[in-house]
């Protein structure tokens, strides 16, 4: 499917930075050195609920991943999926007794133009789930040829005992995974699985919902995991730098299609870096759609936020960090915009080049957005302050926080 409109991102003098980054898989910083080409999938929406400011979060996050990289002057090969046939979109249709294609675009849509609205960097590749299935009907059937699959009343699952890595991506005890397992997706209850754990790769045809031919796996739709494995792998190859998304998907979804991926290829692992960002919170409960709980970009937009403070308000945090949405943080957000704009609009300054360095410093180090956040602050502080001769200053900084932080001012 197509993806959204690229905003320009602008060219700064100097030099970026290379990435260090936390890697759940291992629990500490891992500093990347892609090639002239660095690689990222990121998990894409479900889409109903979109987009809400969970997701706009997270999704800025692996925007800064991409400048970052942009700076050094690499290409950026960025994929990110649609999970456009799904439980949960099929539960939400039939709720609210529309039509679940419908449903589908109508919300992938809002998501493009809250995207675009935002100034996040478009994929270079966004892929639904239903394109992928013939991609993804060969791999299970191979997973299964491998003796790593099994069926179970038409169903086909994952056999996680297959793969001498599995949970080294959450290392997550038993227990743990048995809930989080019937939690998000899996079924860890049927009768007749090998593991308790094991995931569907295949459901088979049910009544009244849609389906695909399945080749030798039978008419059907496909598991969740084996969704962003076959999409991934497609468009980028094992070993590619970054897997993103929310904290909420460590396990079992990027566990499993850790699993899936290496299993398929005898390769490990399928990312150097399995990156989560903490989860936003609205009236001290994760903001999820199973809760209701949601503040919608689209709305705050309709209500006359400028995105740029939508995206200050989401750049105040570490990407990392579990935070509360609030008023007051979109109030100072607002604020904030105020200084900036109006610091860039006057015809010189302090000079902006050790701000410039400073941006790029911090955001190399883990995505520390606040450090970057605070350091334009001080600029704009001192400008205020003491002016300043460097006619060239506001410009810099009006192109650097652009480029950088995709804030326009
Ligand atoms: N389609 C799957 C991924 S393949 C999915 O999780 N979709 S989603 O619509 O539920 O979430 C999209 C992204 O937003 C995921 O990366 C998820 O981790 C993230 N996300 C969801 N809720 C929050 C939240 N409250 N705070 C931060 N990120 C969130
Ligand atoms: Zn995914």
């Amino acid at each position: 499917m197509h993806a959204w409109p690229a905003s320009e991102v602008p060219a700064l003098p100097g030099e970026g930075r290379d990435l260090s980054i936390h890697d759940t898989a291992t629990g500490g910083l891992v500093t990347l050195d892609p090639g002239p080409v660095a690689r990222i999938y990121v998990c894409g929406i479900t889409p109903y609920d979109a987009t809400h400011m969970g997701h706009a979060a997270t999704y800025n996050a692996f925007d800064l991943v991409q400048r970052v990289w942009l700076d050094t002057k690499r290409q950026v090969h960025y994929v990110q999926n649609v999970t456009d046939v799904d439980d949960p979109l099929l539960e939400r249709a039939q709720r609210d007794d529309v039509d679940w294609v419908e449903l589908a675009e109508q919300e992938t849509a809002l998501f493009r133009e809250d995207m675009t609205a935002l100034r996040m960097l478009p994929p270079r590749h966004y892929i639904g789930a239903v394109e992928a299935i013939p991609g993804i009907v060969p791999l299970v059937e191979r997973l299964r040829d491998l003796g790593a699959a099994y069926e179970l009343e038409g169903d086909v699952y994952f056999s996680v005992g297959s793969d001498p890595h599995f949970g080294e991506v959450s290392h997550l005890d038993a227990e743990a995974m048995r809930l989080l397992s019937a939690e998000r997706g899996g079924d860890p209850d049927r009768p007749g699985k090998k593991s308790p754990l094991d995931p569907m790769l295949w459901m088979a045809a049910r009544d009244g919902e849609p389906s695909w031919d399945g080749g030798s796996l039978g008419r059907g739709r496909p598991g969740w995991h084996i969704e962003c494995v076959a999409i991934a792998l497609d468009h980028l190859g094992m070993g590619f730098e970054v897997q993103g998304g929310g904290s909420d998907l460590a396990f079992p979804h990027h566990e499993m299609g850790a699993s899936h991926a290496q299993v398929l290829t005898g390769e490990f692992p399928m990312a150097k870096a399995y990156v989560h960002a903490g989860m936003v919170a609205l009236d001290g409960e994760k903001m999820s759609k199973s809760r209701g709980n949601l503040v919608f970009v689209s709305q705050l937009r309709r209500d006359g936020v400028d995105p740029a403070a939508i995206r200050l308000a989401l750049l105040a945090h570490h990407y990392r960090s579990d935070w509360e949405w609030t008023d007051q943080v979109l109030r100072e957000a607002v604020e904030r915009l105020g200084r900036w704009r109006s610091a860039v609009s006057r015809p010189d300054g302090p000079p902006a080049d050790a701000l410039v360095e400073e941006i790029r410093d911090a955001l190399a180090d883990d995505l520390n957005a606040p450090a970057a956040l605070a350091a334009v602050d001080r600029w704009v502080a001192l400008q205020q302050e003491h002016g300043g001769e460097d006619t060239g200053a506001p410009g810099l900084v009006s192109r650097a926080v652009d480029a950088l932080l995709g804030v326009a001012v």
